[in-house]
């Protein structure tokens, strides 16, 4: 809804840093490349059924050969930062072993661009894409494969240590765990509720390992942070019964990582609420010293509230938590808890715009973890955006959504956060999982017949955000 008022303007502090996120299988193609061999989303998405339509990221946007022009683009938005992810299996094609040079090769170039455009790299070294091999061995759900990704850290960091300031181990392990192997819906699409809460503690070995395996690789001015999509769970009332779902909830997707990481334990309750399922035996003494190693900042994913209840233990299949269509799920020993639509206009994946949630989000990590700087790593919409016969792209409800979410980082910075950069989701379109192409998240529009990129009004609104600090009226478009 537009405002015929006008807002004053908010201004952010001058080191806040603007950017744009993407990853490597969502925008990249050429899976064939260079010695890239599949990873787990080329095999999930050649899968029948697995993703609408049946697309895959085989020529996704085609940014390992448009990277210069992606990059111009980020120019002229007058971006501070851009946050992107290595493919794995580009760099080691088995996920073992020496690299391979011409896949460093690659993302040397693009970080060069970047500098050569005054933009500051931030690499995440995990954005789901597995090499297929290390699935063939178990996957994350074995704990080798997080001694692989060790291995892979310290290939990367020795690479491009010296031009990468920013590092991000993983992104978002609660997808990998619990989309990938629970409810299924992600590569690589096991359903297997303690396989996926092994896959969780894999994960976290693997982000505390790969973080310990960078510092040894790089100079110490570079920071290494996790980005989580850390859930807000709001209870539907304050019944002890609604209080306790939304706990159990939270747990799930919050605690069981940063439990680990910022507190050195998992959150007891976890493990009870688990115990039927796991009997924790794959964690191993010293792990959780390597999970708890210092972080020198937090990333936050944030798209949209959980809003849940107490309810009968049903089974799965009832659910509508937004995590895609699936009979298993991705709460394992949550069967009892149902997931309510939260009120409010919603973005085309039917995620409710809630930018209160963000502002939750950031005061509870600024408590959380006292003193550690925060990123917003990814916040965004898709949209249904609407192209001109002039071929101009208008996309207001994602300036909208964009102009909540910056007013709620705004607050929370007034509140104390030390929140230092927003990335926002997504650079361009792209590949949206097990979505397809059908769903656009990006500032600038691709055409998916031409591969032409055109700046949506939003990159236009952002860019100016960008280069002000400022937030213009919601109708200053
Ligand atoms: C994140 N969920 O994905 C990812 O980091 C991006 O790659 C993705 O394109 C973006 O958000 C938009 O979806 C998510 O089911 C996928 O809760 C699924 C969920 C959350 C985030």
């Amino acid at each position: 809804p537009e405002s015929a008022q006008p807002v004053t303007p908010v201004s952010f502090p001058p080191a806040f840093l603007w950017g744009a996120a993407t990853s490597a299988y969502q925008i990249e193609g050429a899976v064939r490349e260079g010695g890239r061999t599949p990873s787990i989303w080329d095999t999930f998405s050649r899968t029948p059924g697995k993703t609408a339509g049946g697309e895959t990221g085989d020529v996704a946007v085609d940014h390992y050969h448009r990277y210069r022009e992606d990059v111009a683009l980020m120019a002229d938005m007058g971006l501070d930062a851009y946050r992107f992810s290595v493919s794995w299996p580009r760099v080691q094609p088995t996920g073992r072993g020496p690299a391979v040079q011409v896949g460093l090769d690659f993302y040397r170039r693009l970080v060069d661009e970047l500098l050569d455009h005054g933009i500051r790299p931030a690499l995440t070294l995990y954005h789901w894409d597995l090499p297929q091999e290390l699935e063939d061995a178990g996957g994350w759900p074995e704990r080798d494969t997080a001694l692989r990704f060790a291995e892979y850290a310290q290939i990367v960091g020795e690479a491009l240590g010296d031009r990468v300031e920013q590092w991000i181990t993983l992104n978002e392990p609660w997808c990998s765990a619990f989309l990938g192997y629970g409810s299924g819906v992600h590569a690589p699409g096991r359903t297997d509720a303690a396989a996926a809460l092994r896959a969780a503690h894999h994960l976290n070995l693997a982000h505390g390992l790969g973080l310990q395996a960078l510092r040894s690789a790089m100079p110490a001015r570079n920071t290494v942070a996790v980005s989580l999509n850390s859930a807000v769970v709001r209870p539907v009332s304050q019944d002890p019964a609604d209080l306790a779902a939304a706990r159990r909830i939270d747990d799930l997707a919050n605690g069981v990582f940063h439990g680990p990481m910022l507190h050195g334990a998992y959150p007891a309750t976890l493990l009870e609420a688990t115990a039927s399922i796991t009997d924790w035996s794959h964690v191993r003494d010293g792990d959780l010293e390597h999970i708890g190693s210092p972080l020198d900042a937090l990333g936050l994913n944030y798209y949209t509230p959980a809003l849940v209840s107490a309810a009968d233990a049903s089974g799965p299949g009832q659910r509508s938590d937004g995590h895609g269509a699936s009979a298993f799920s991705p709460w394992p020993g949550a069967d009892d808890v149902a997931f309510h639509q939260t009120p409010g206009d919603r973005t085309e994946m039917g995620w409710t715009v809630d930018p209160t949630g963000l502002h939750e989000l950031i005061m509870r990590y600024t408590r959380e973890a006292p003193g550690l700087p925060l990123y917003v790593t990814e916040n965004g919409a898709a949209c249904d955006d609407k192209v001109d016969a002039d071929g101009r792209v208008h996309d207001p409800e994602r300036i909208a959504y964009l102009h909540g979410h910056l007013t709620a980082v705004r607050r929370a910075l007034a509140d104390g956060a030390d929140v230092r950069g927003y990335y926002l989701w997504s650079l361009m379109d792209n590949f949206e999982w097990s979505y397809g192409y059908g769903k656009r998240f990006g500032a600038v529009h691709v055409d998916y017949a031409t591969l032409a990129r055109t700046p949506k009004s939003s990159a236009h609104w952002y860019g100016r955000v960008a280069r002000t600090g400022e937030l213009p009226p919601v109708d200053g478009s």
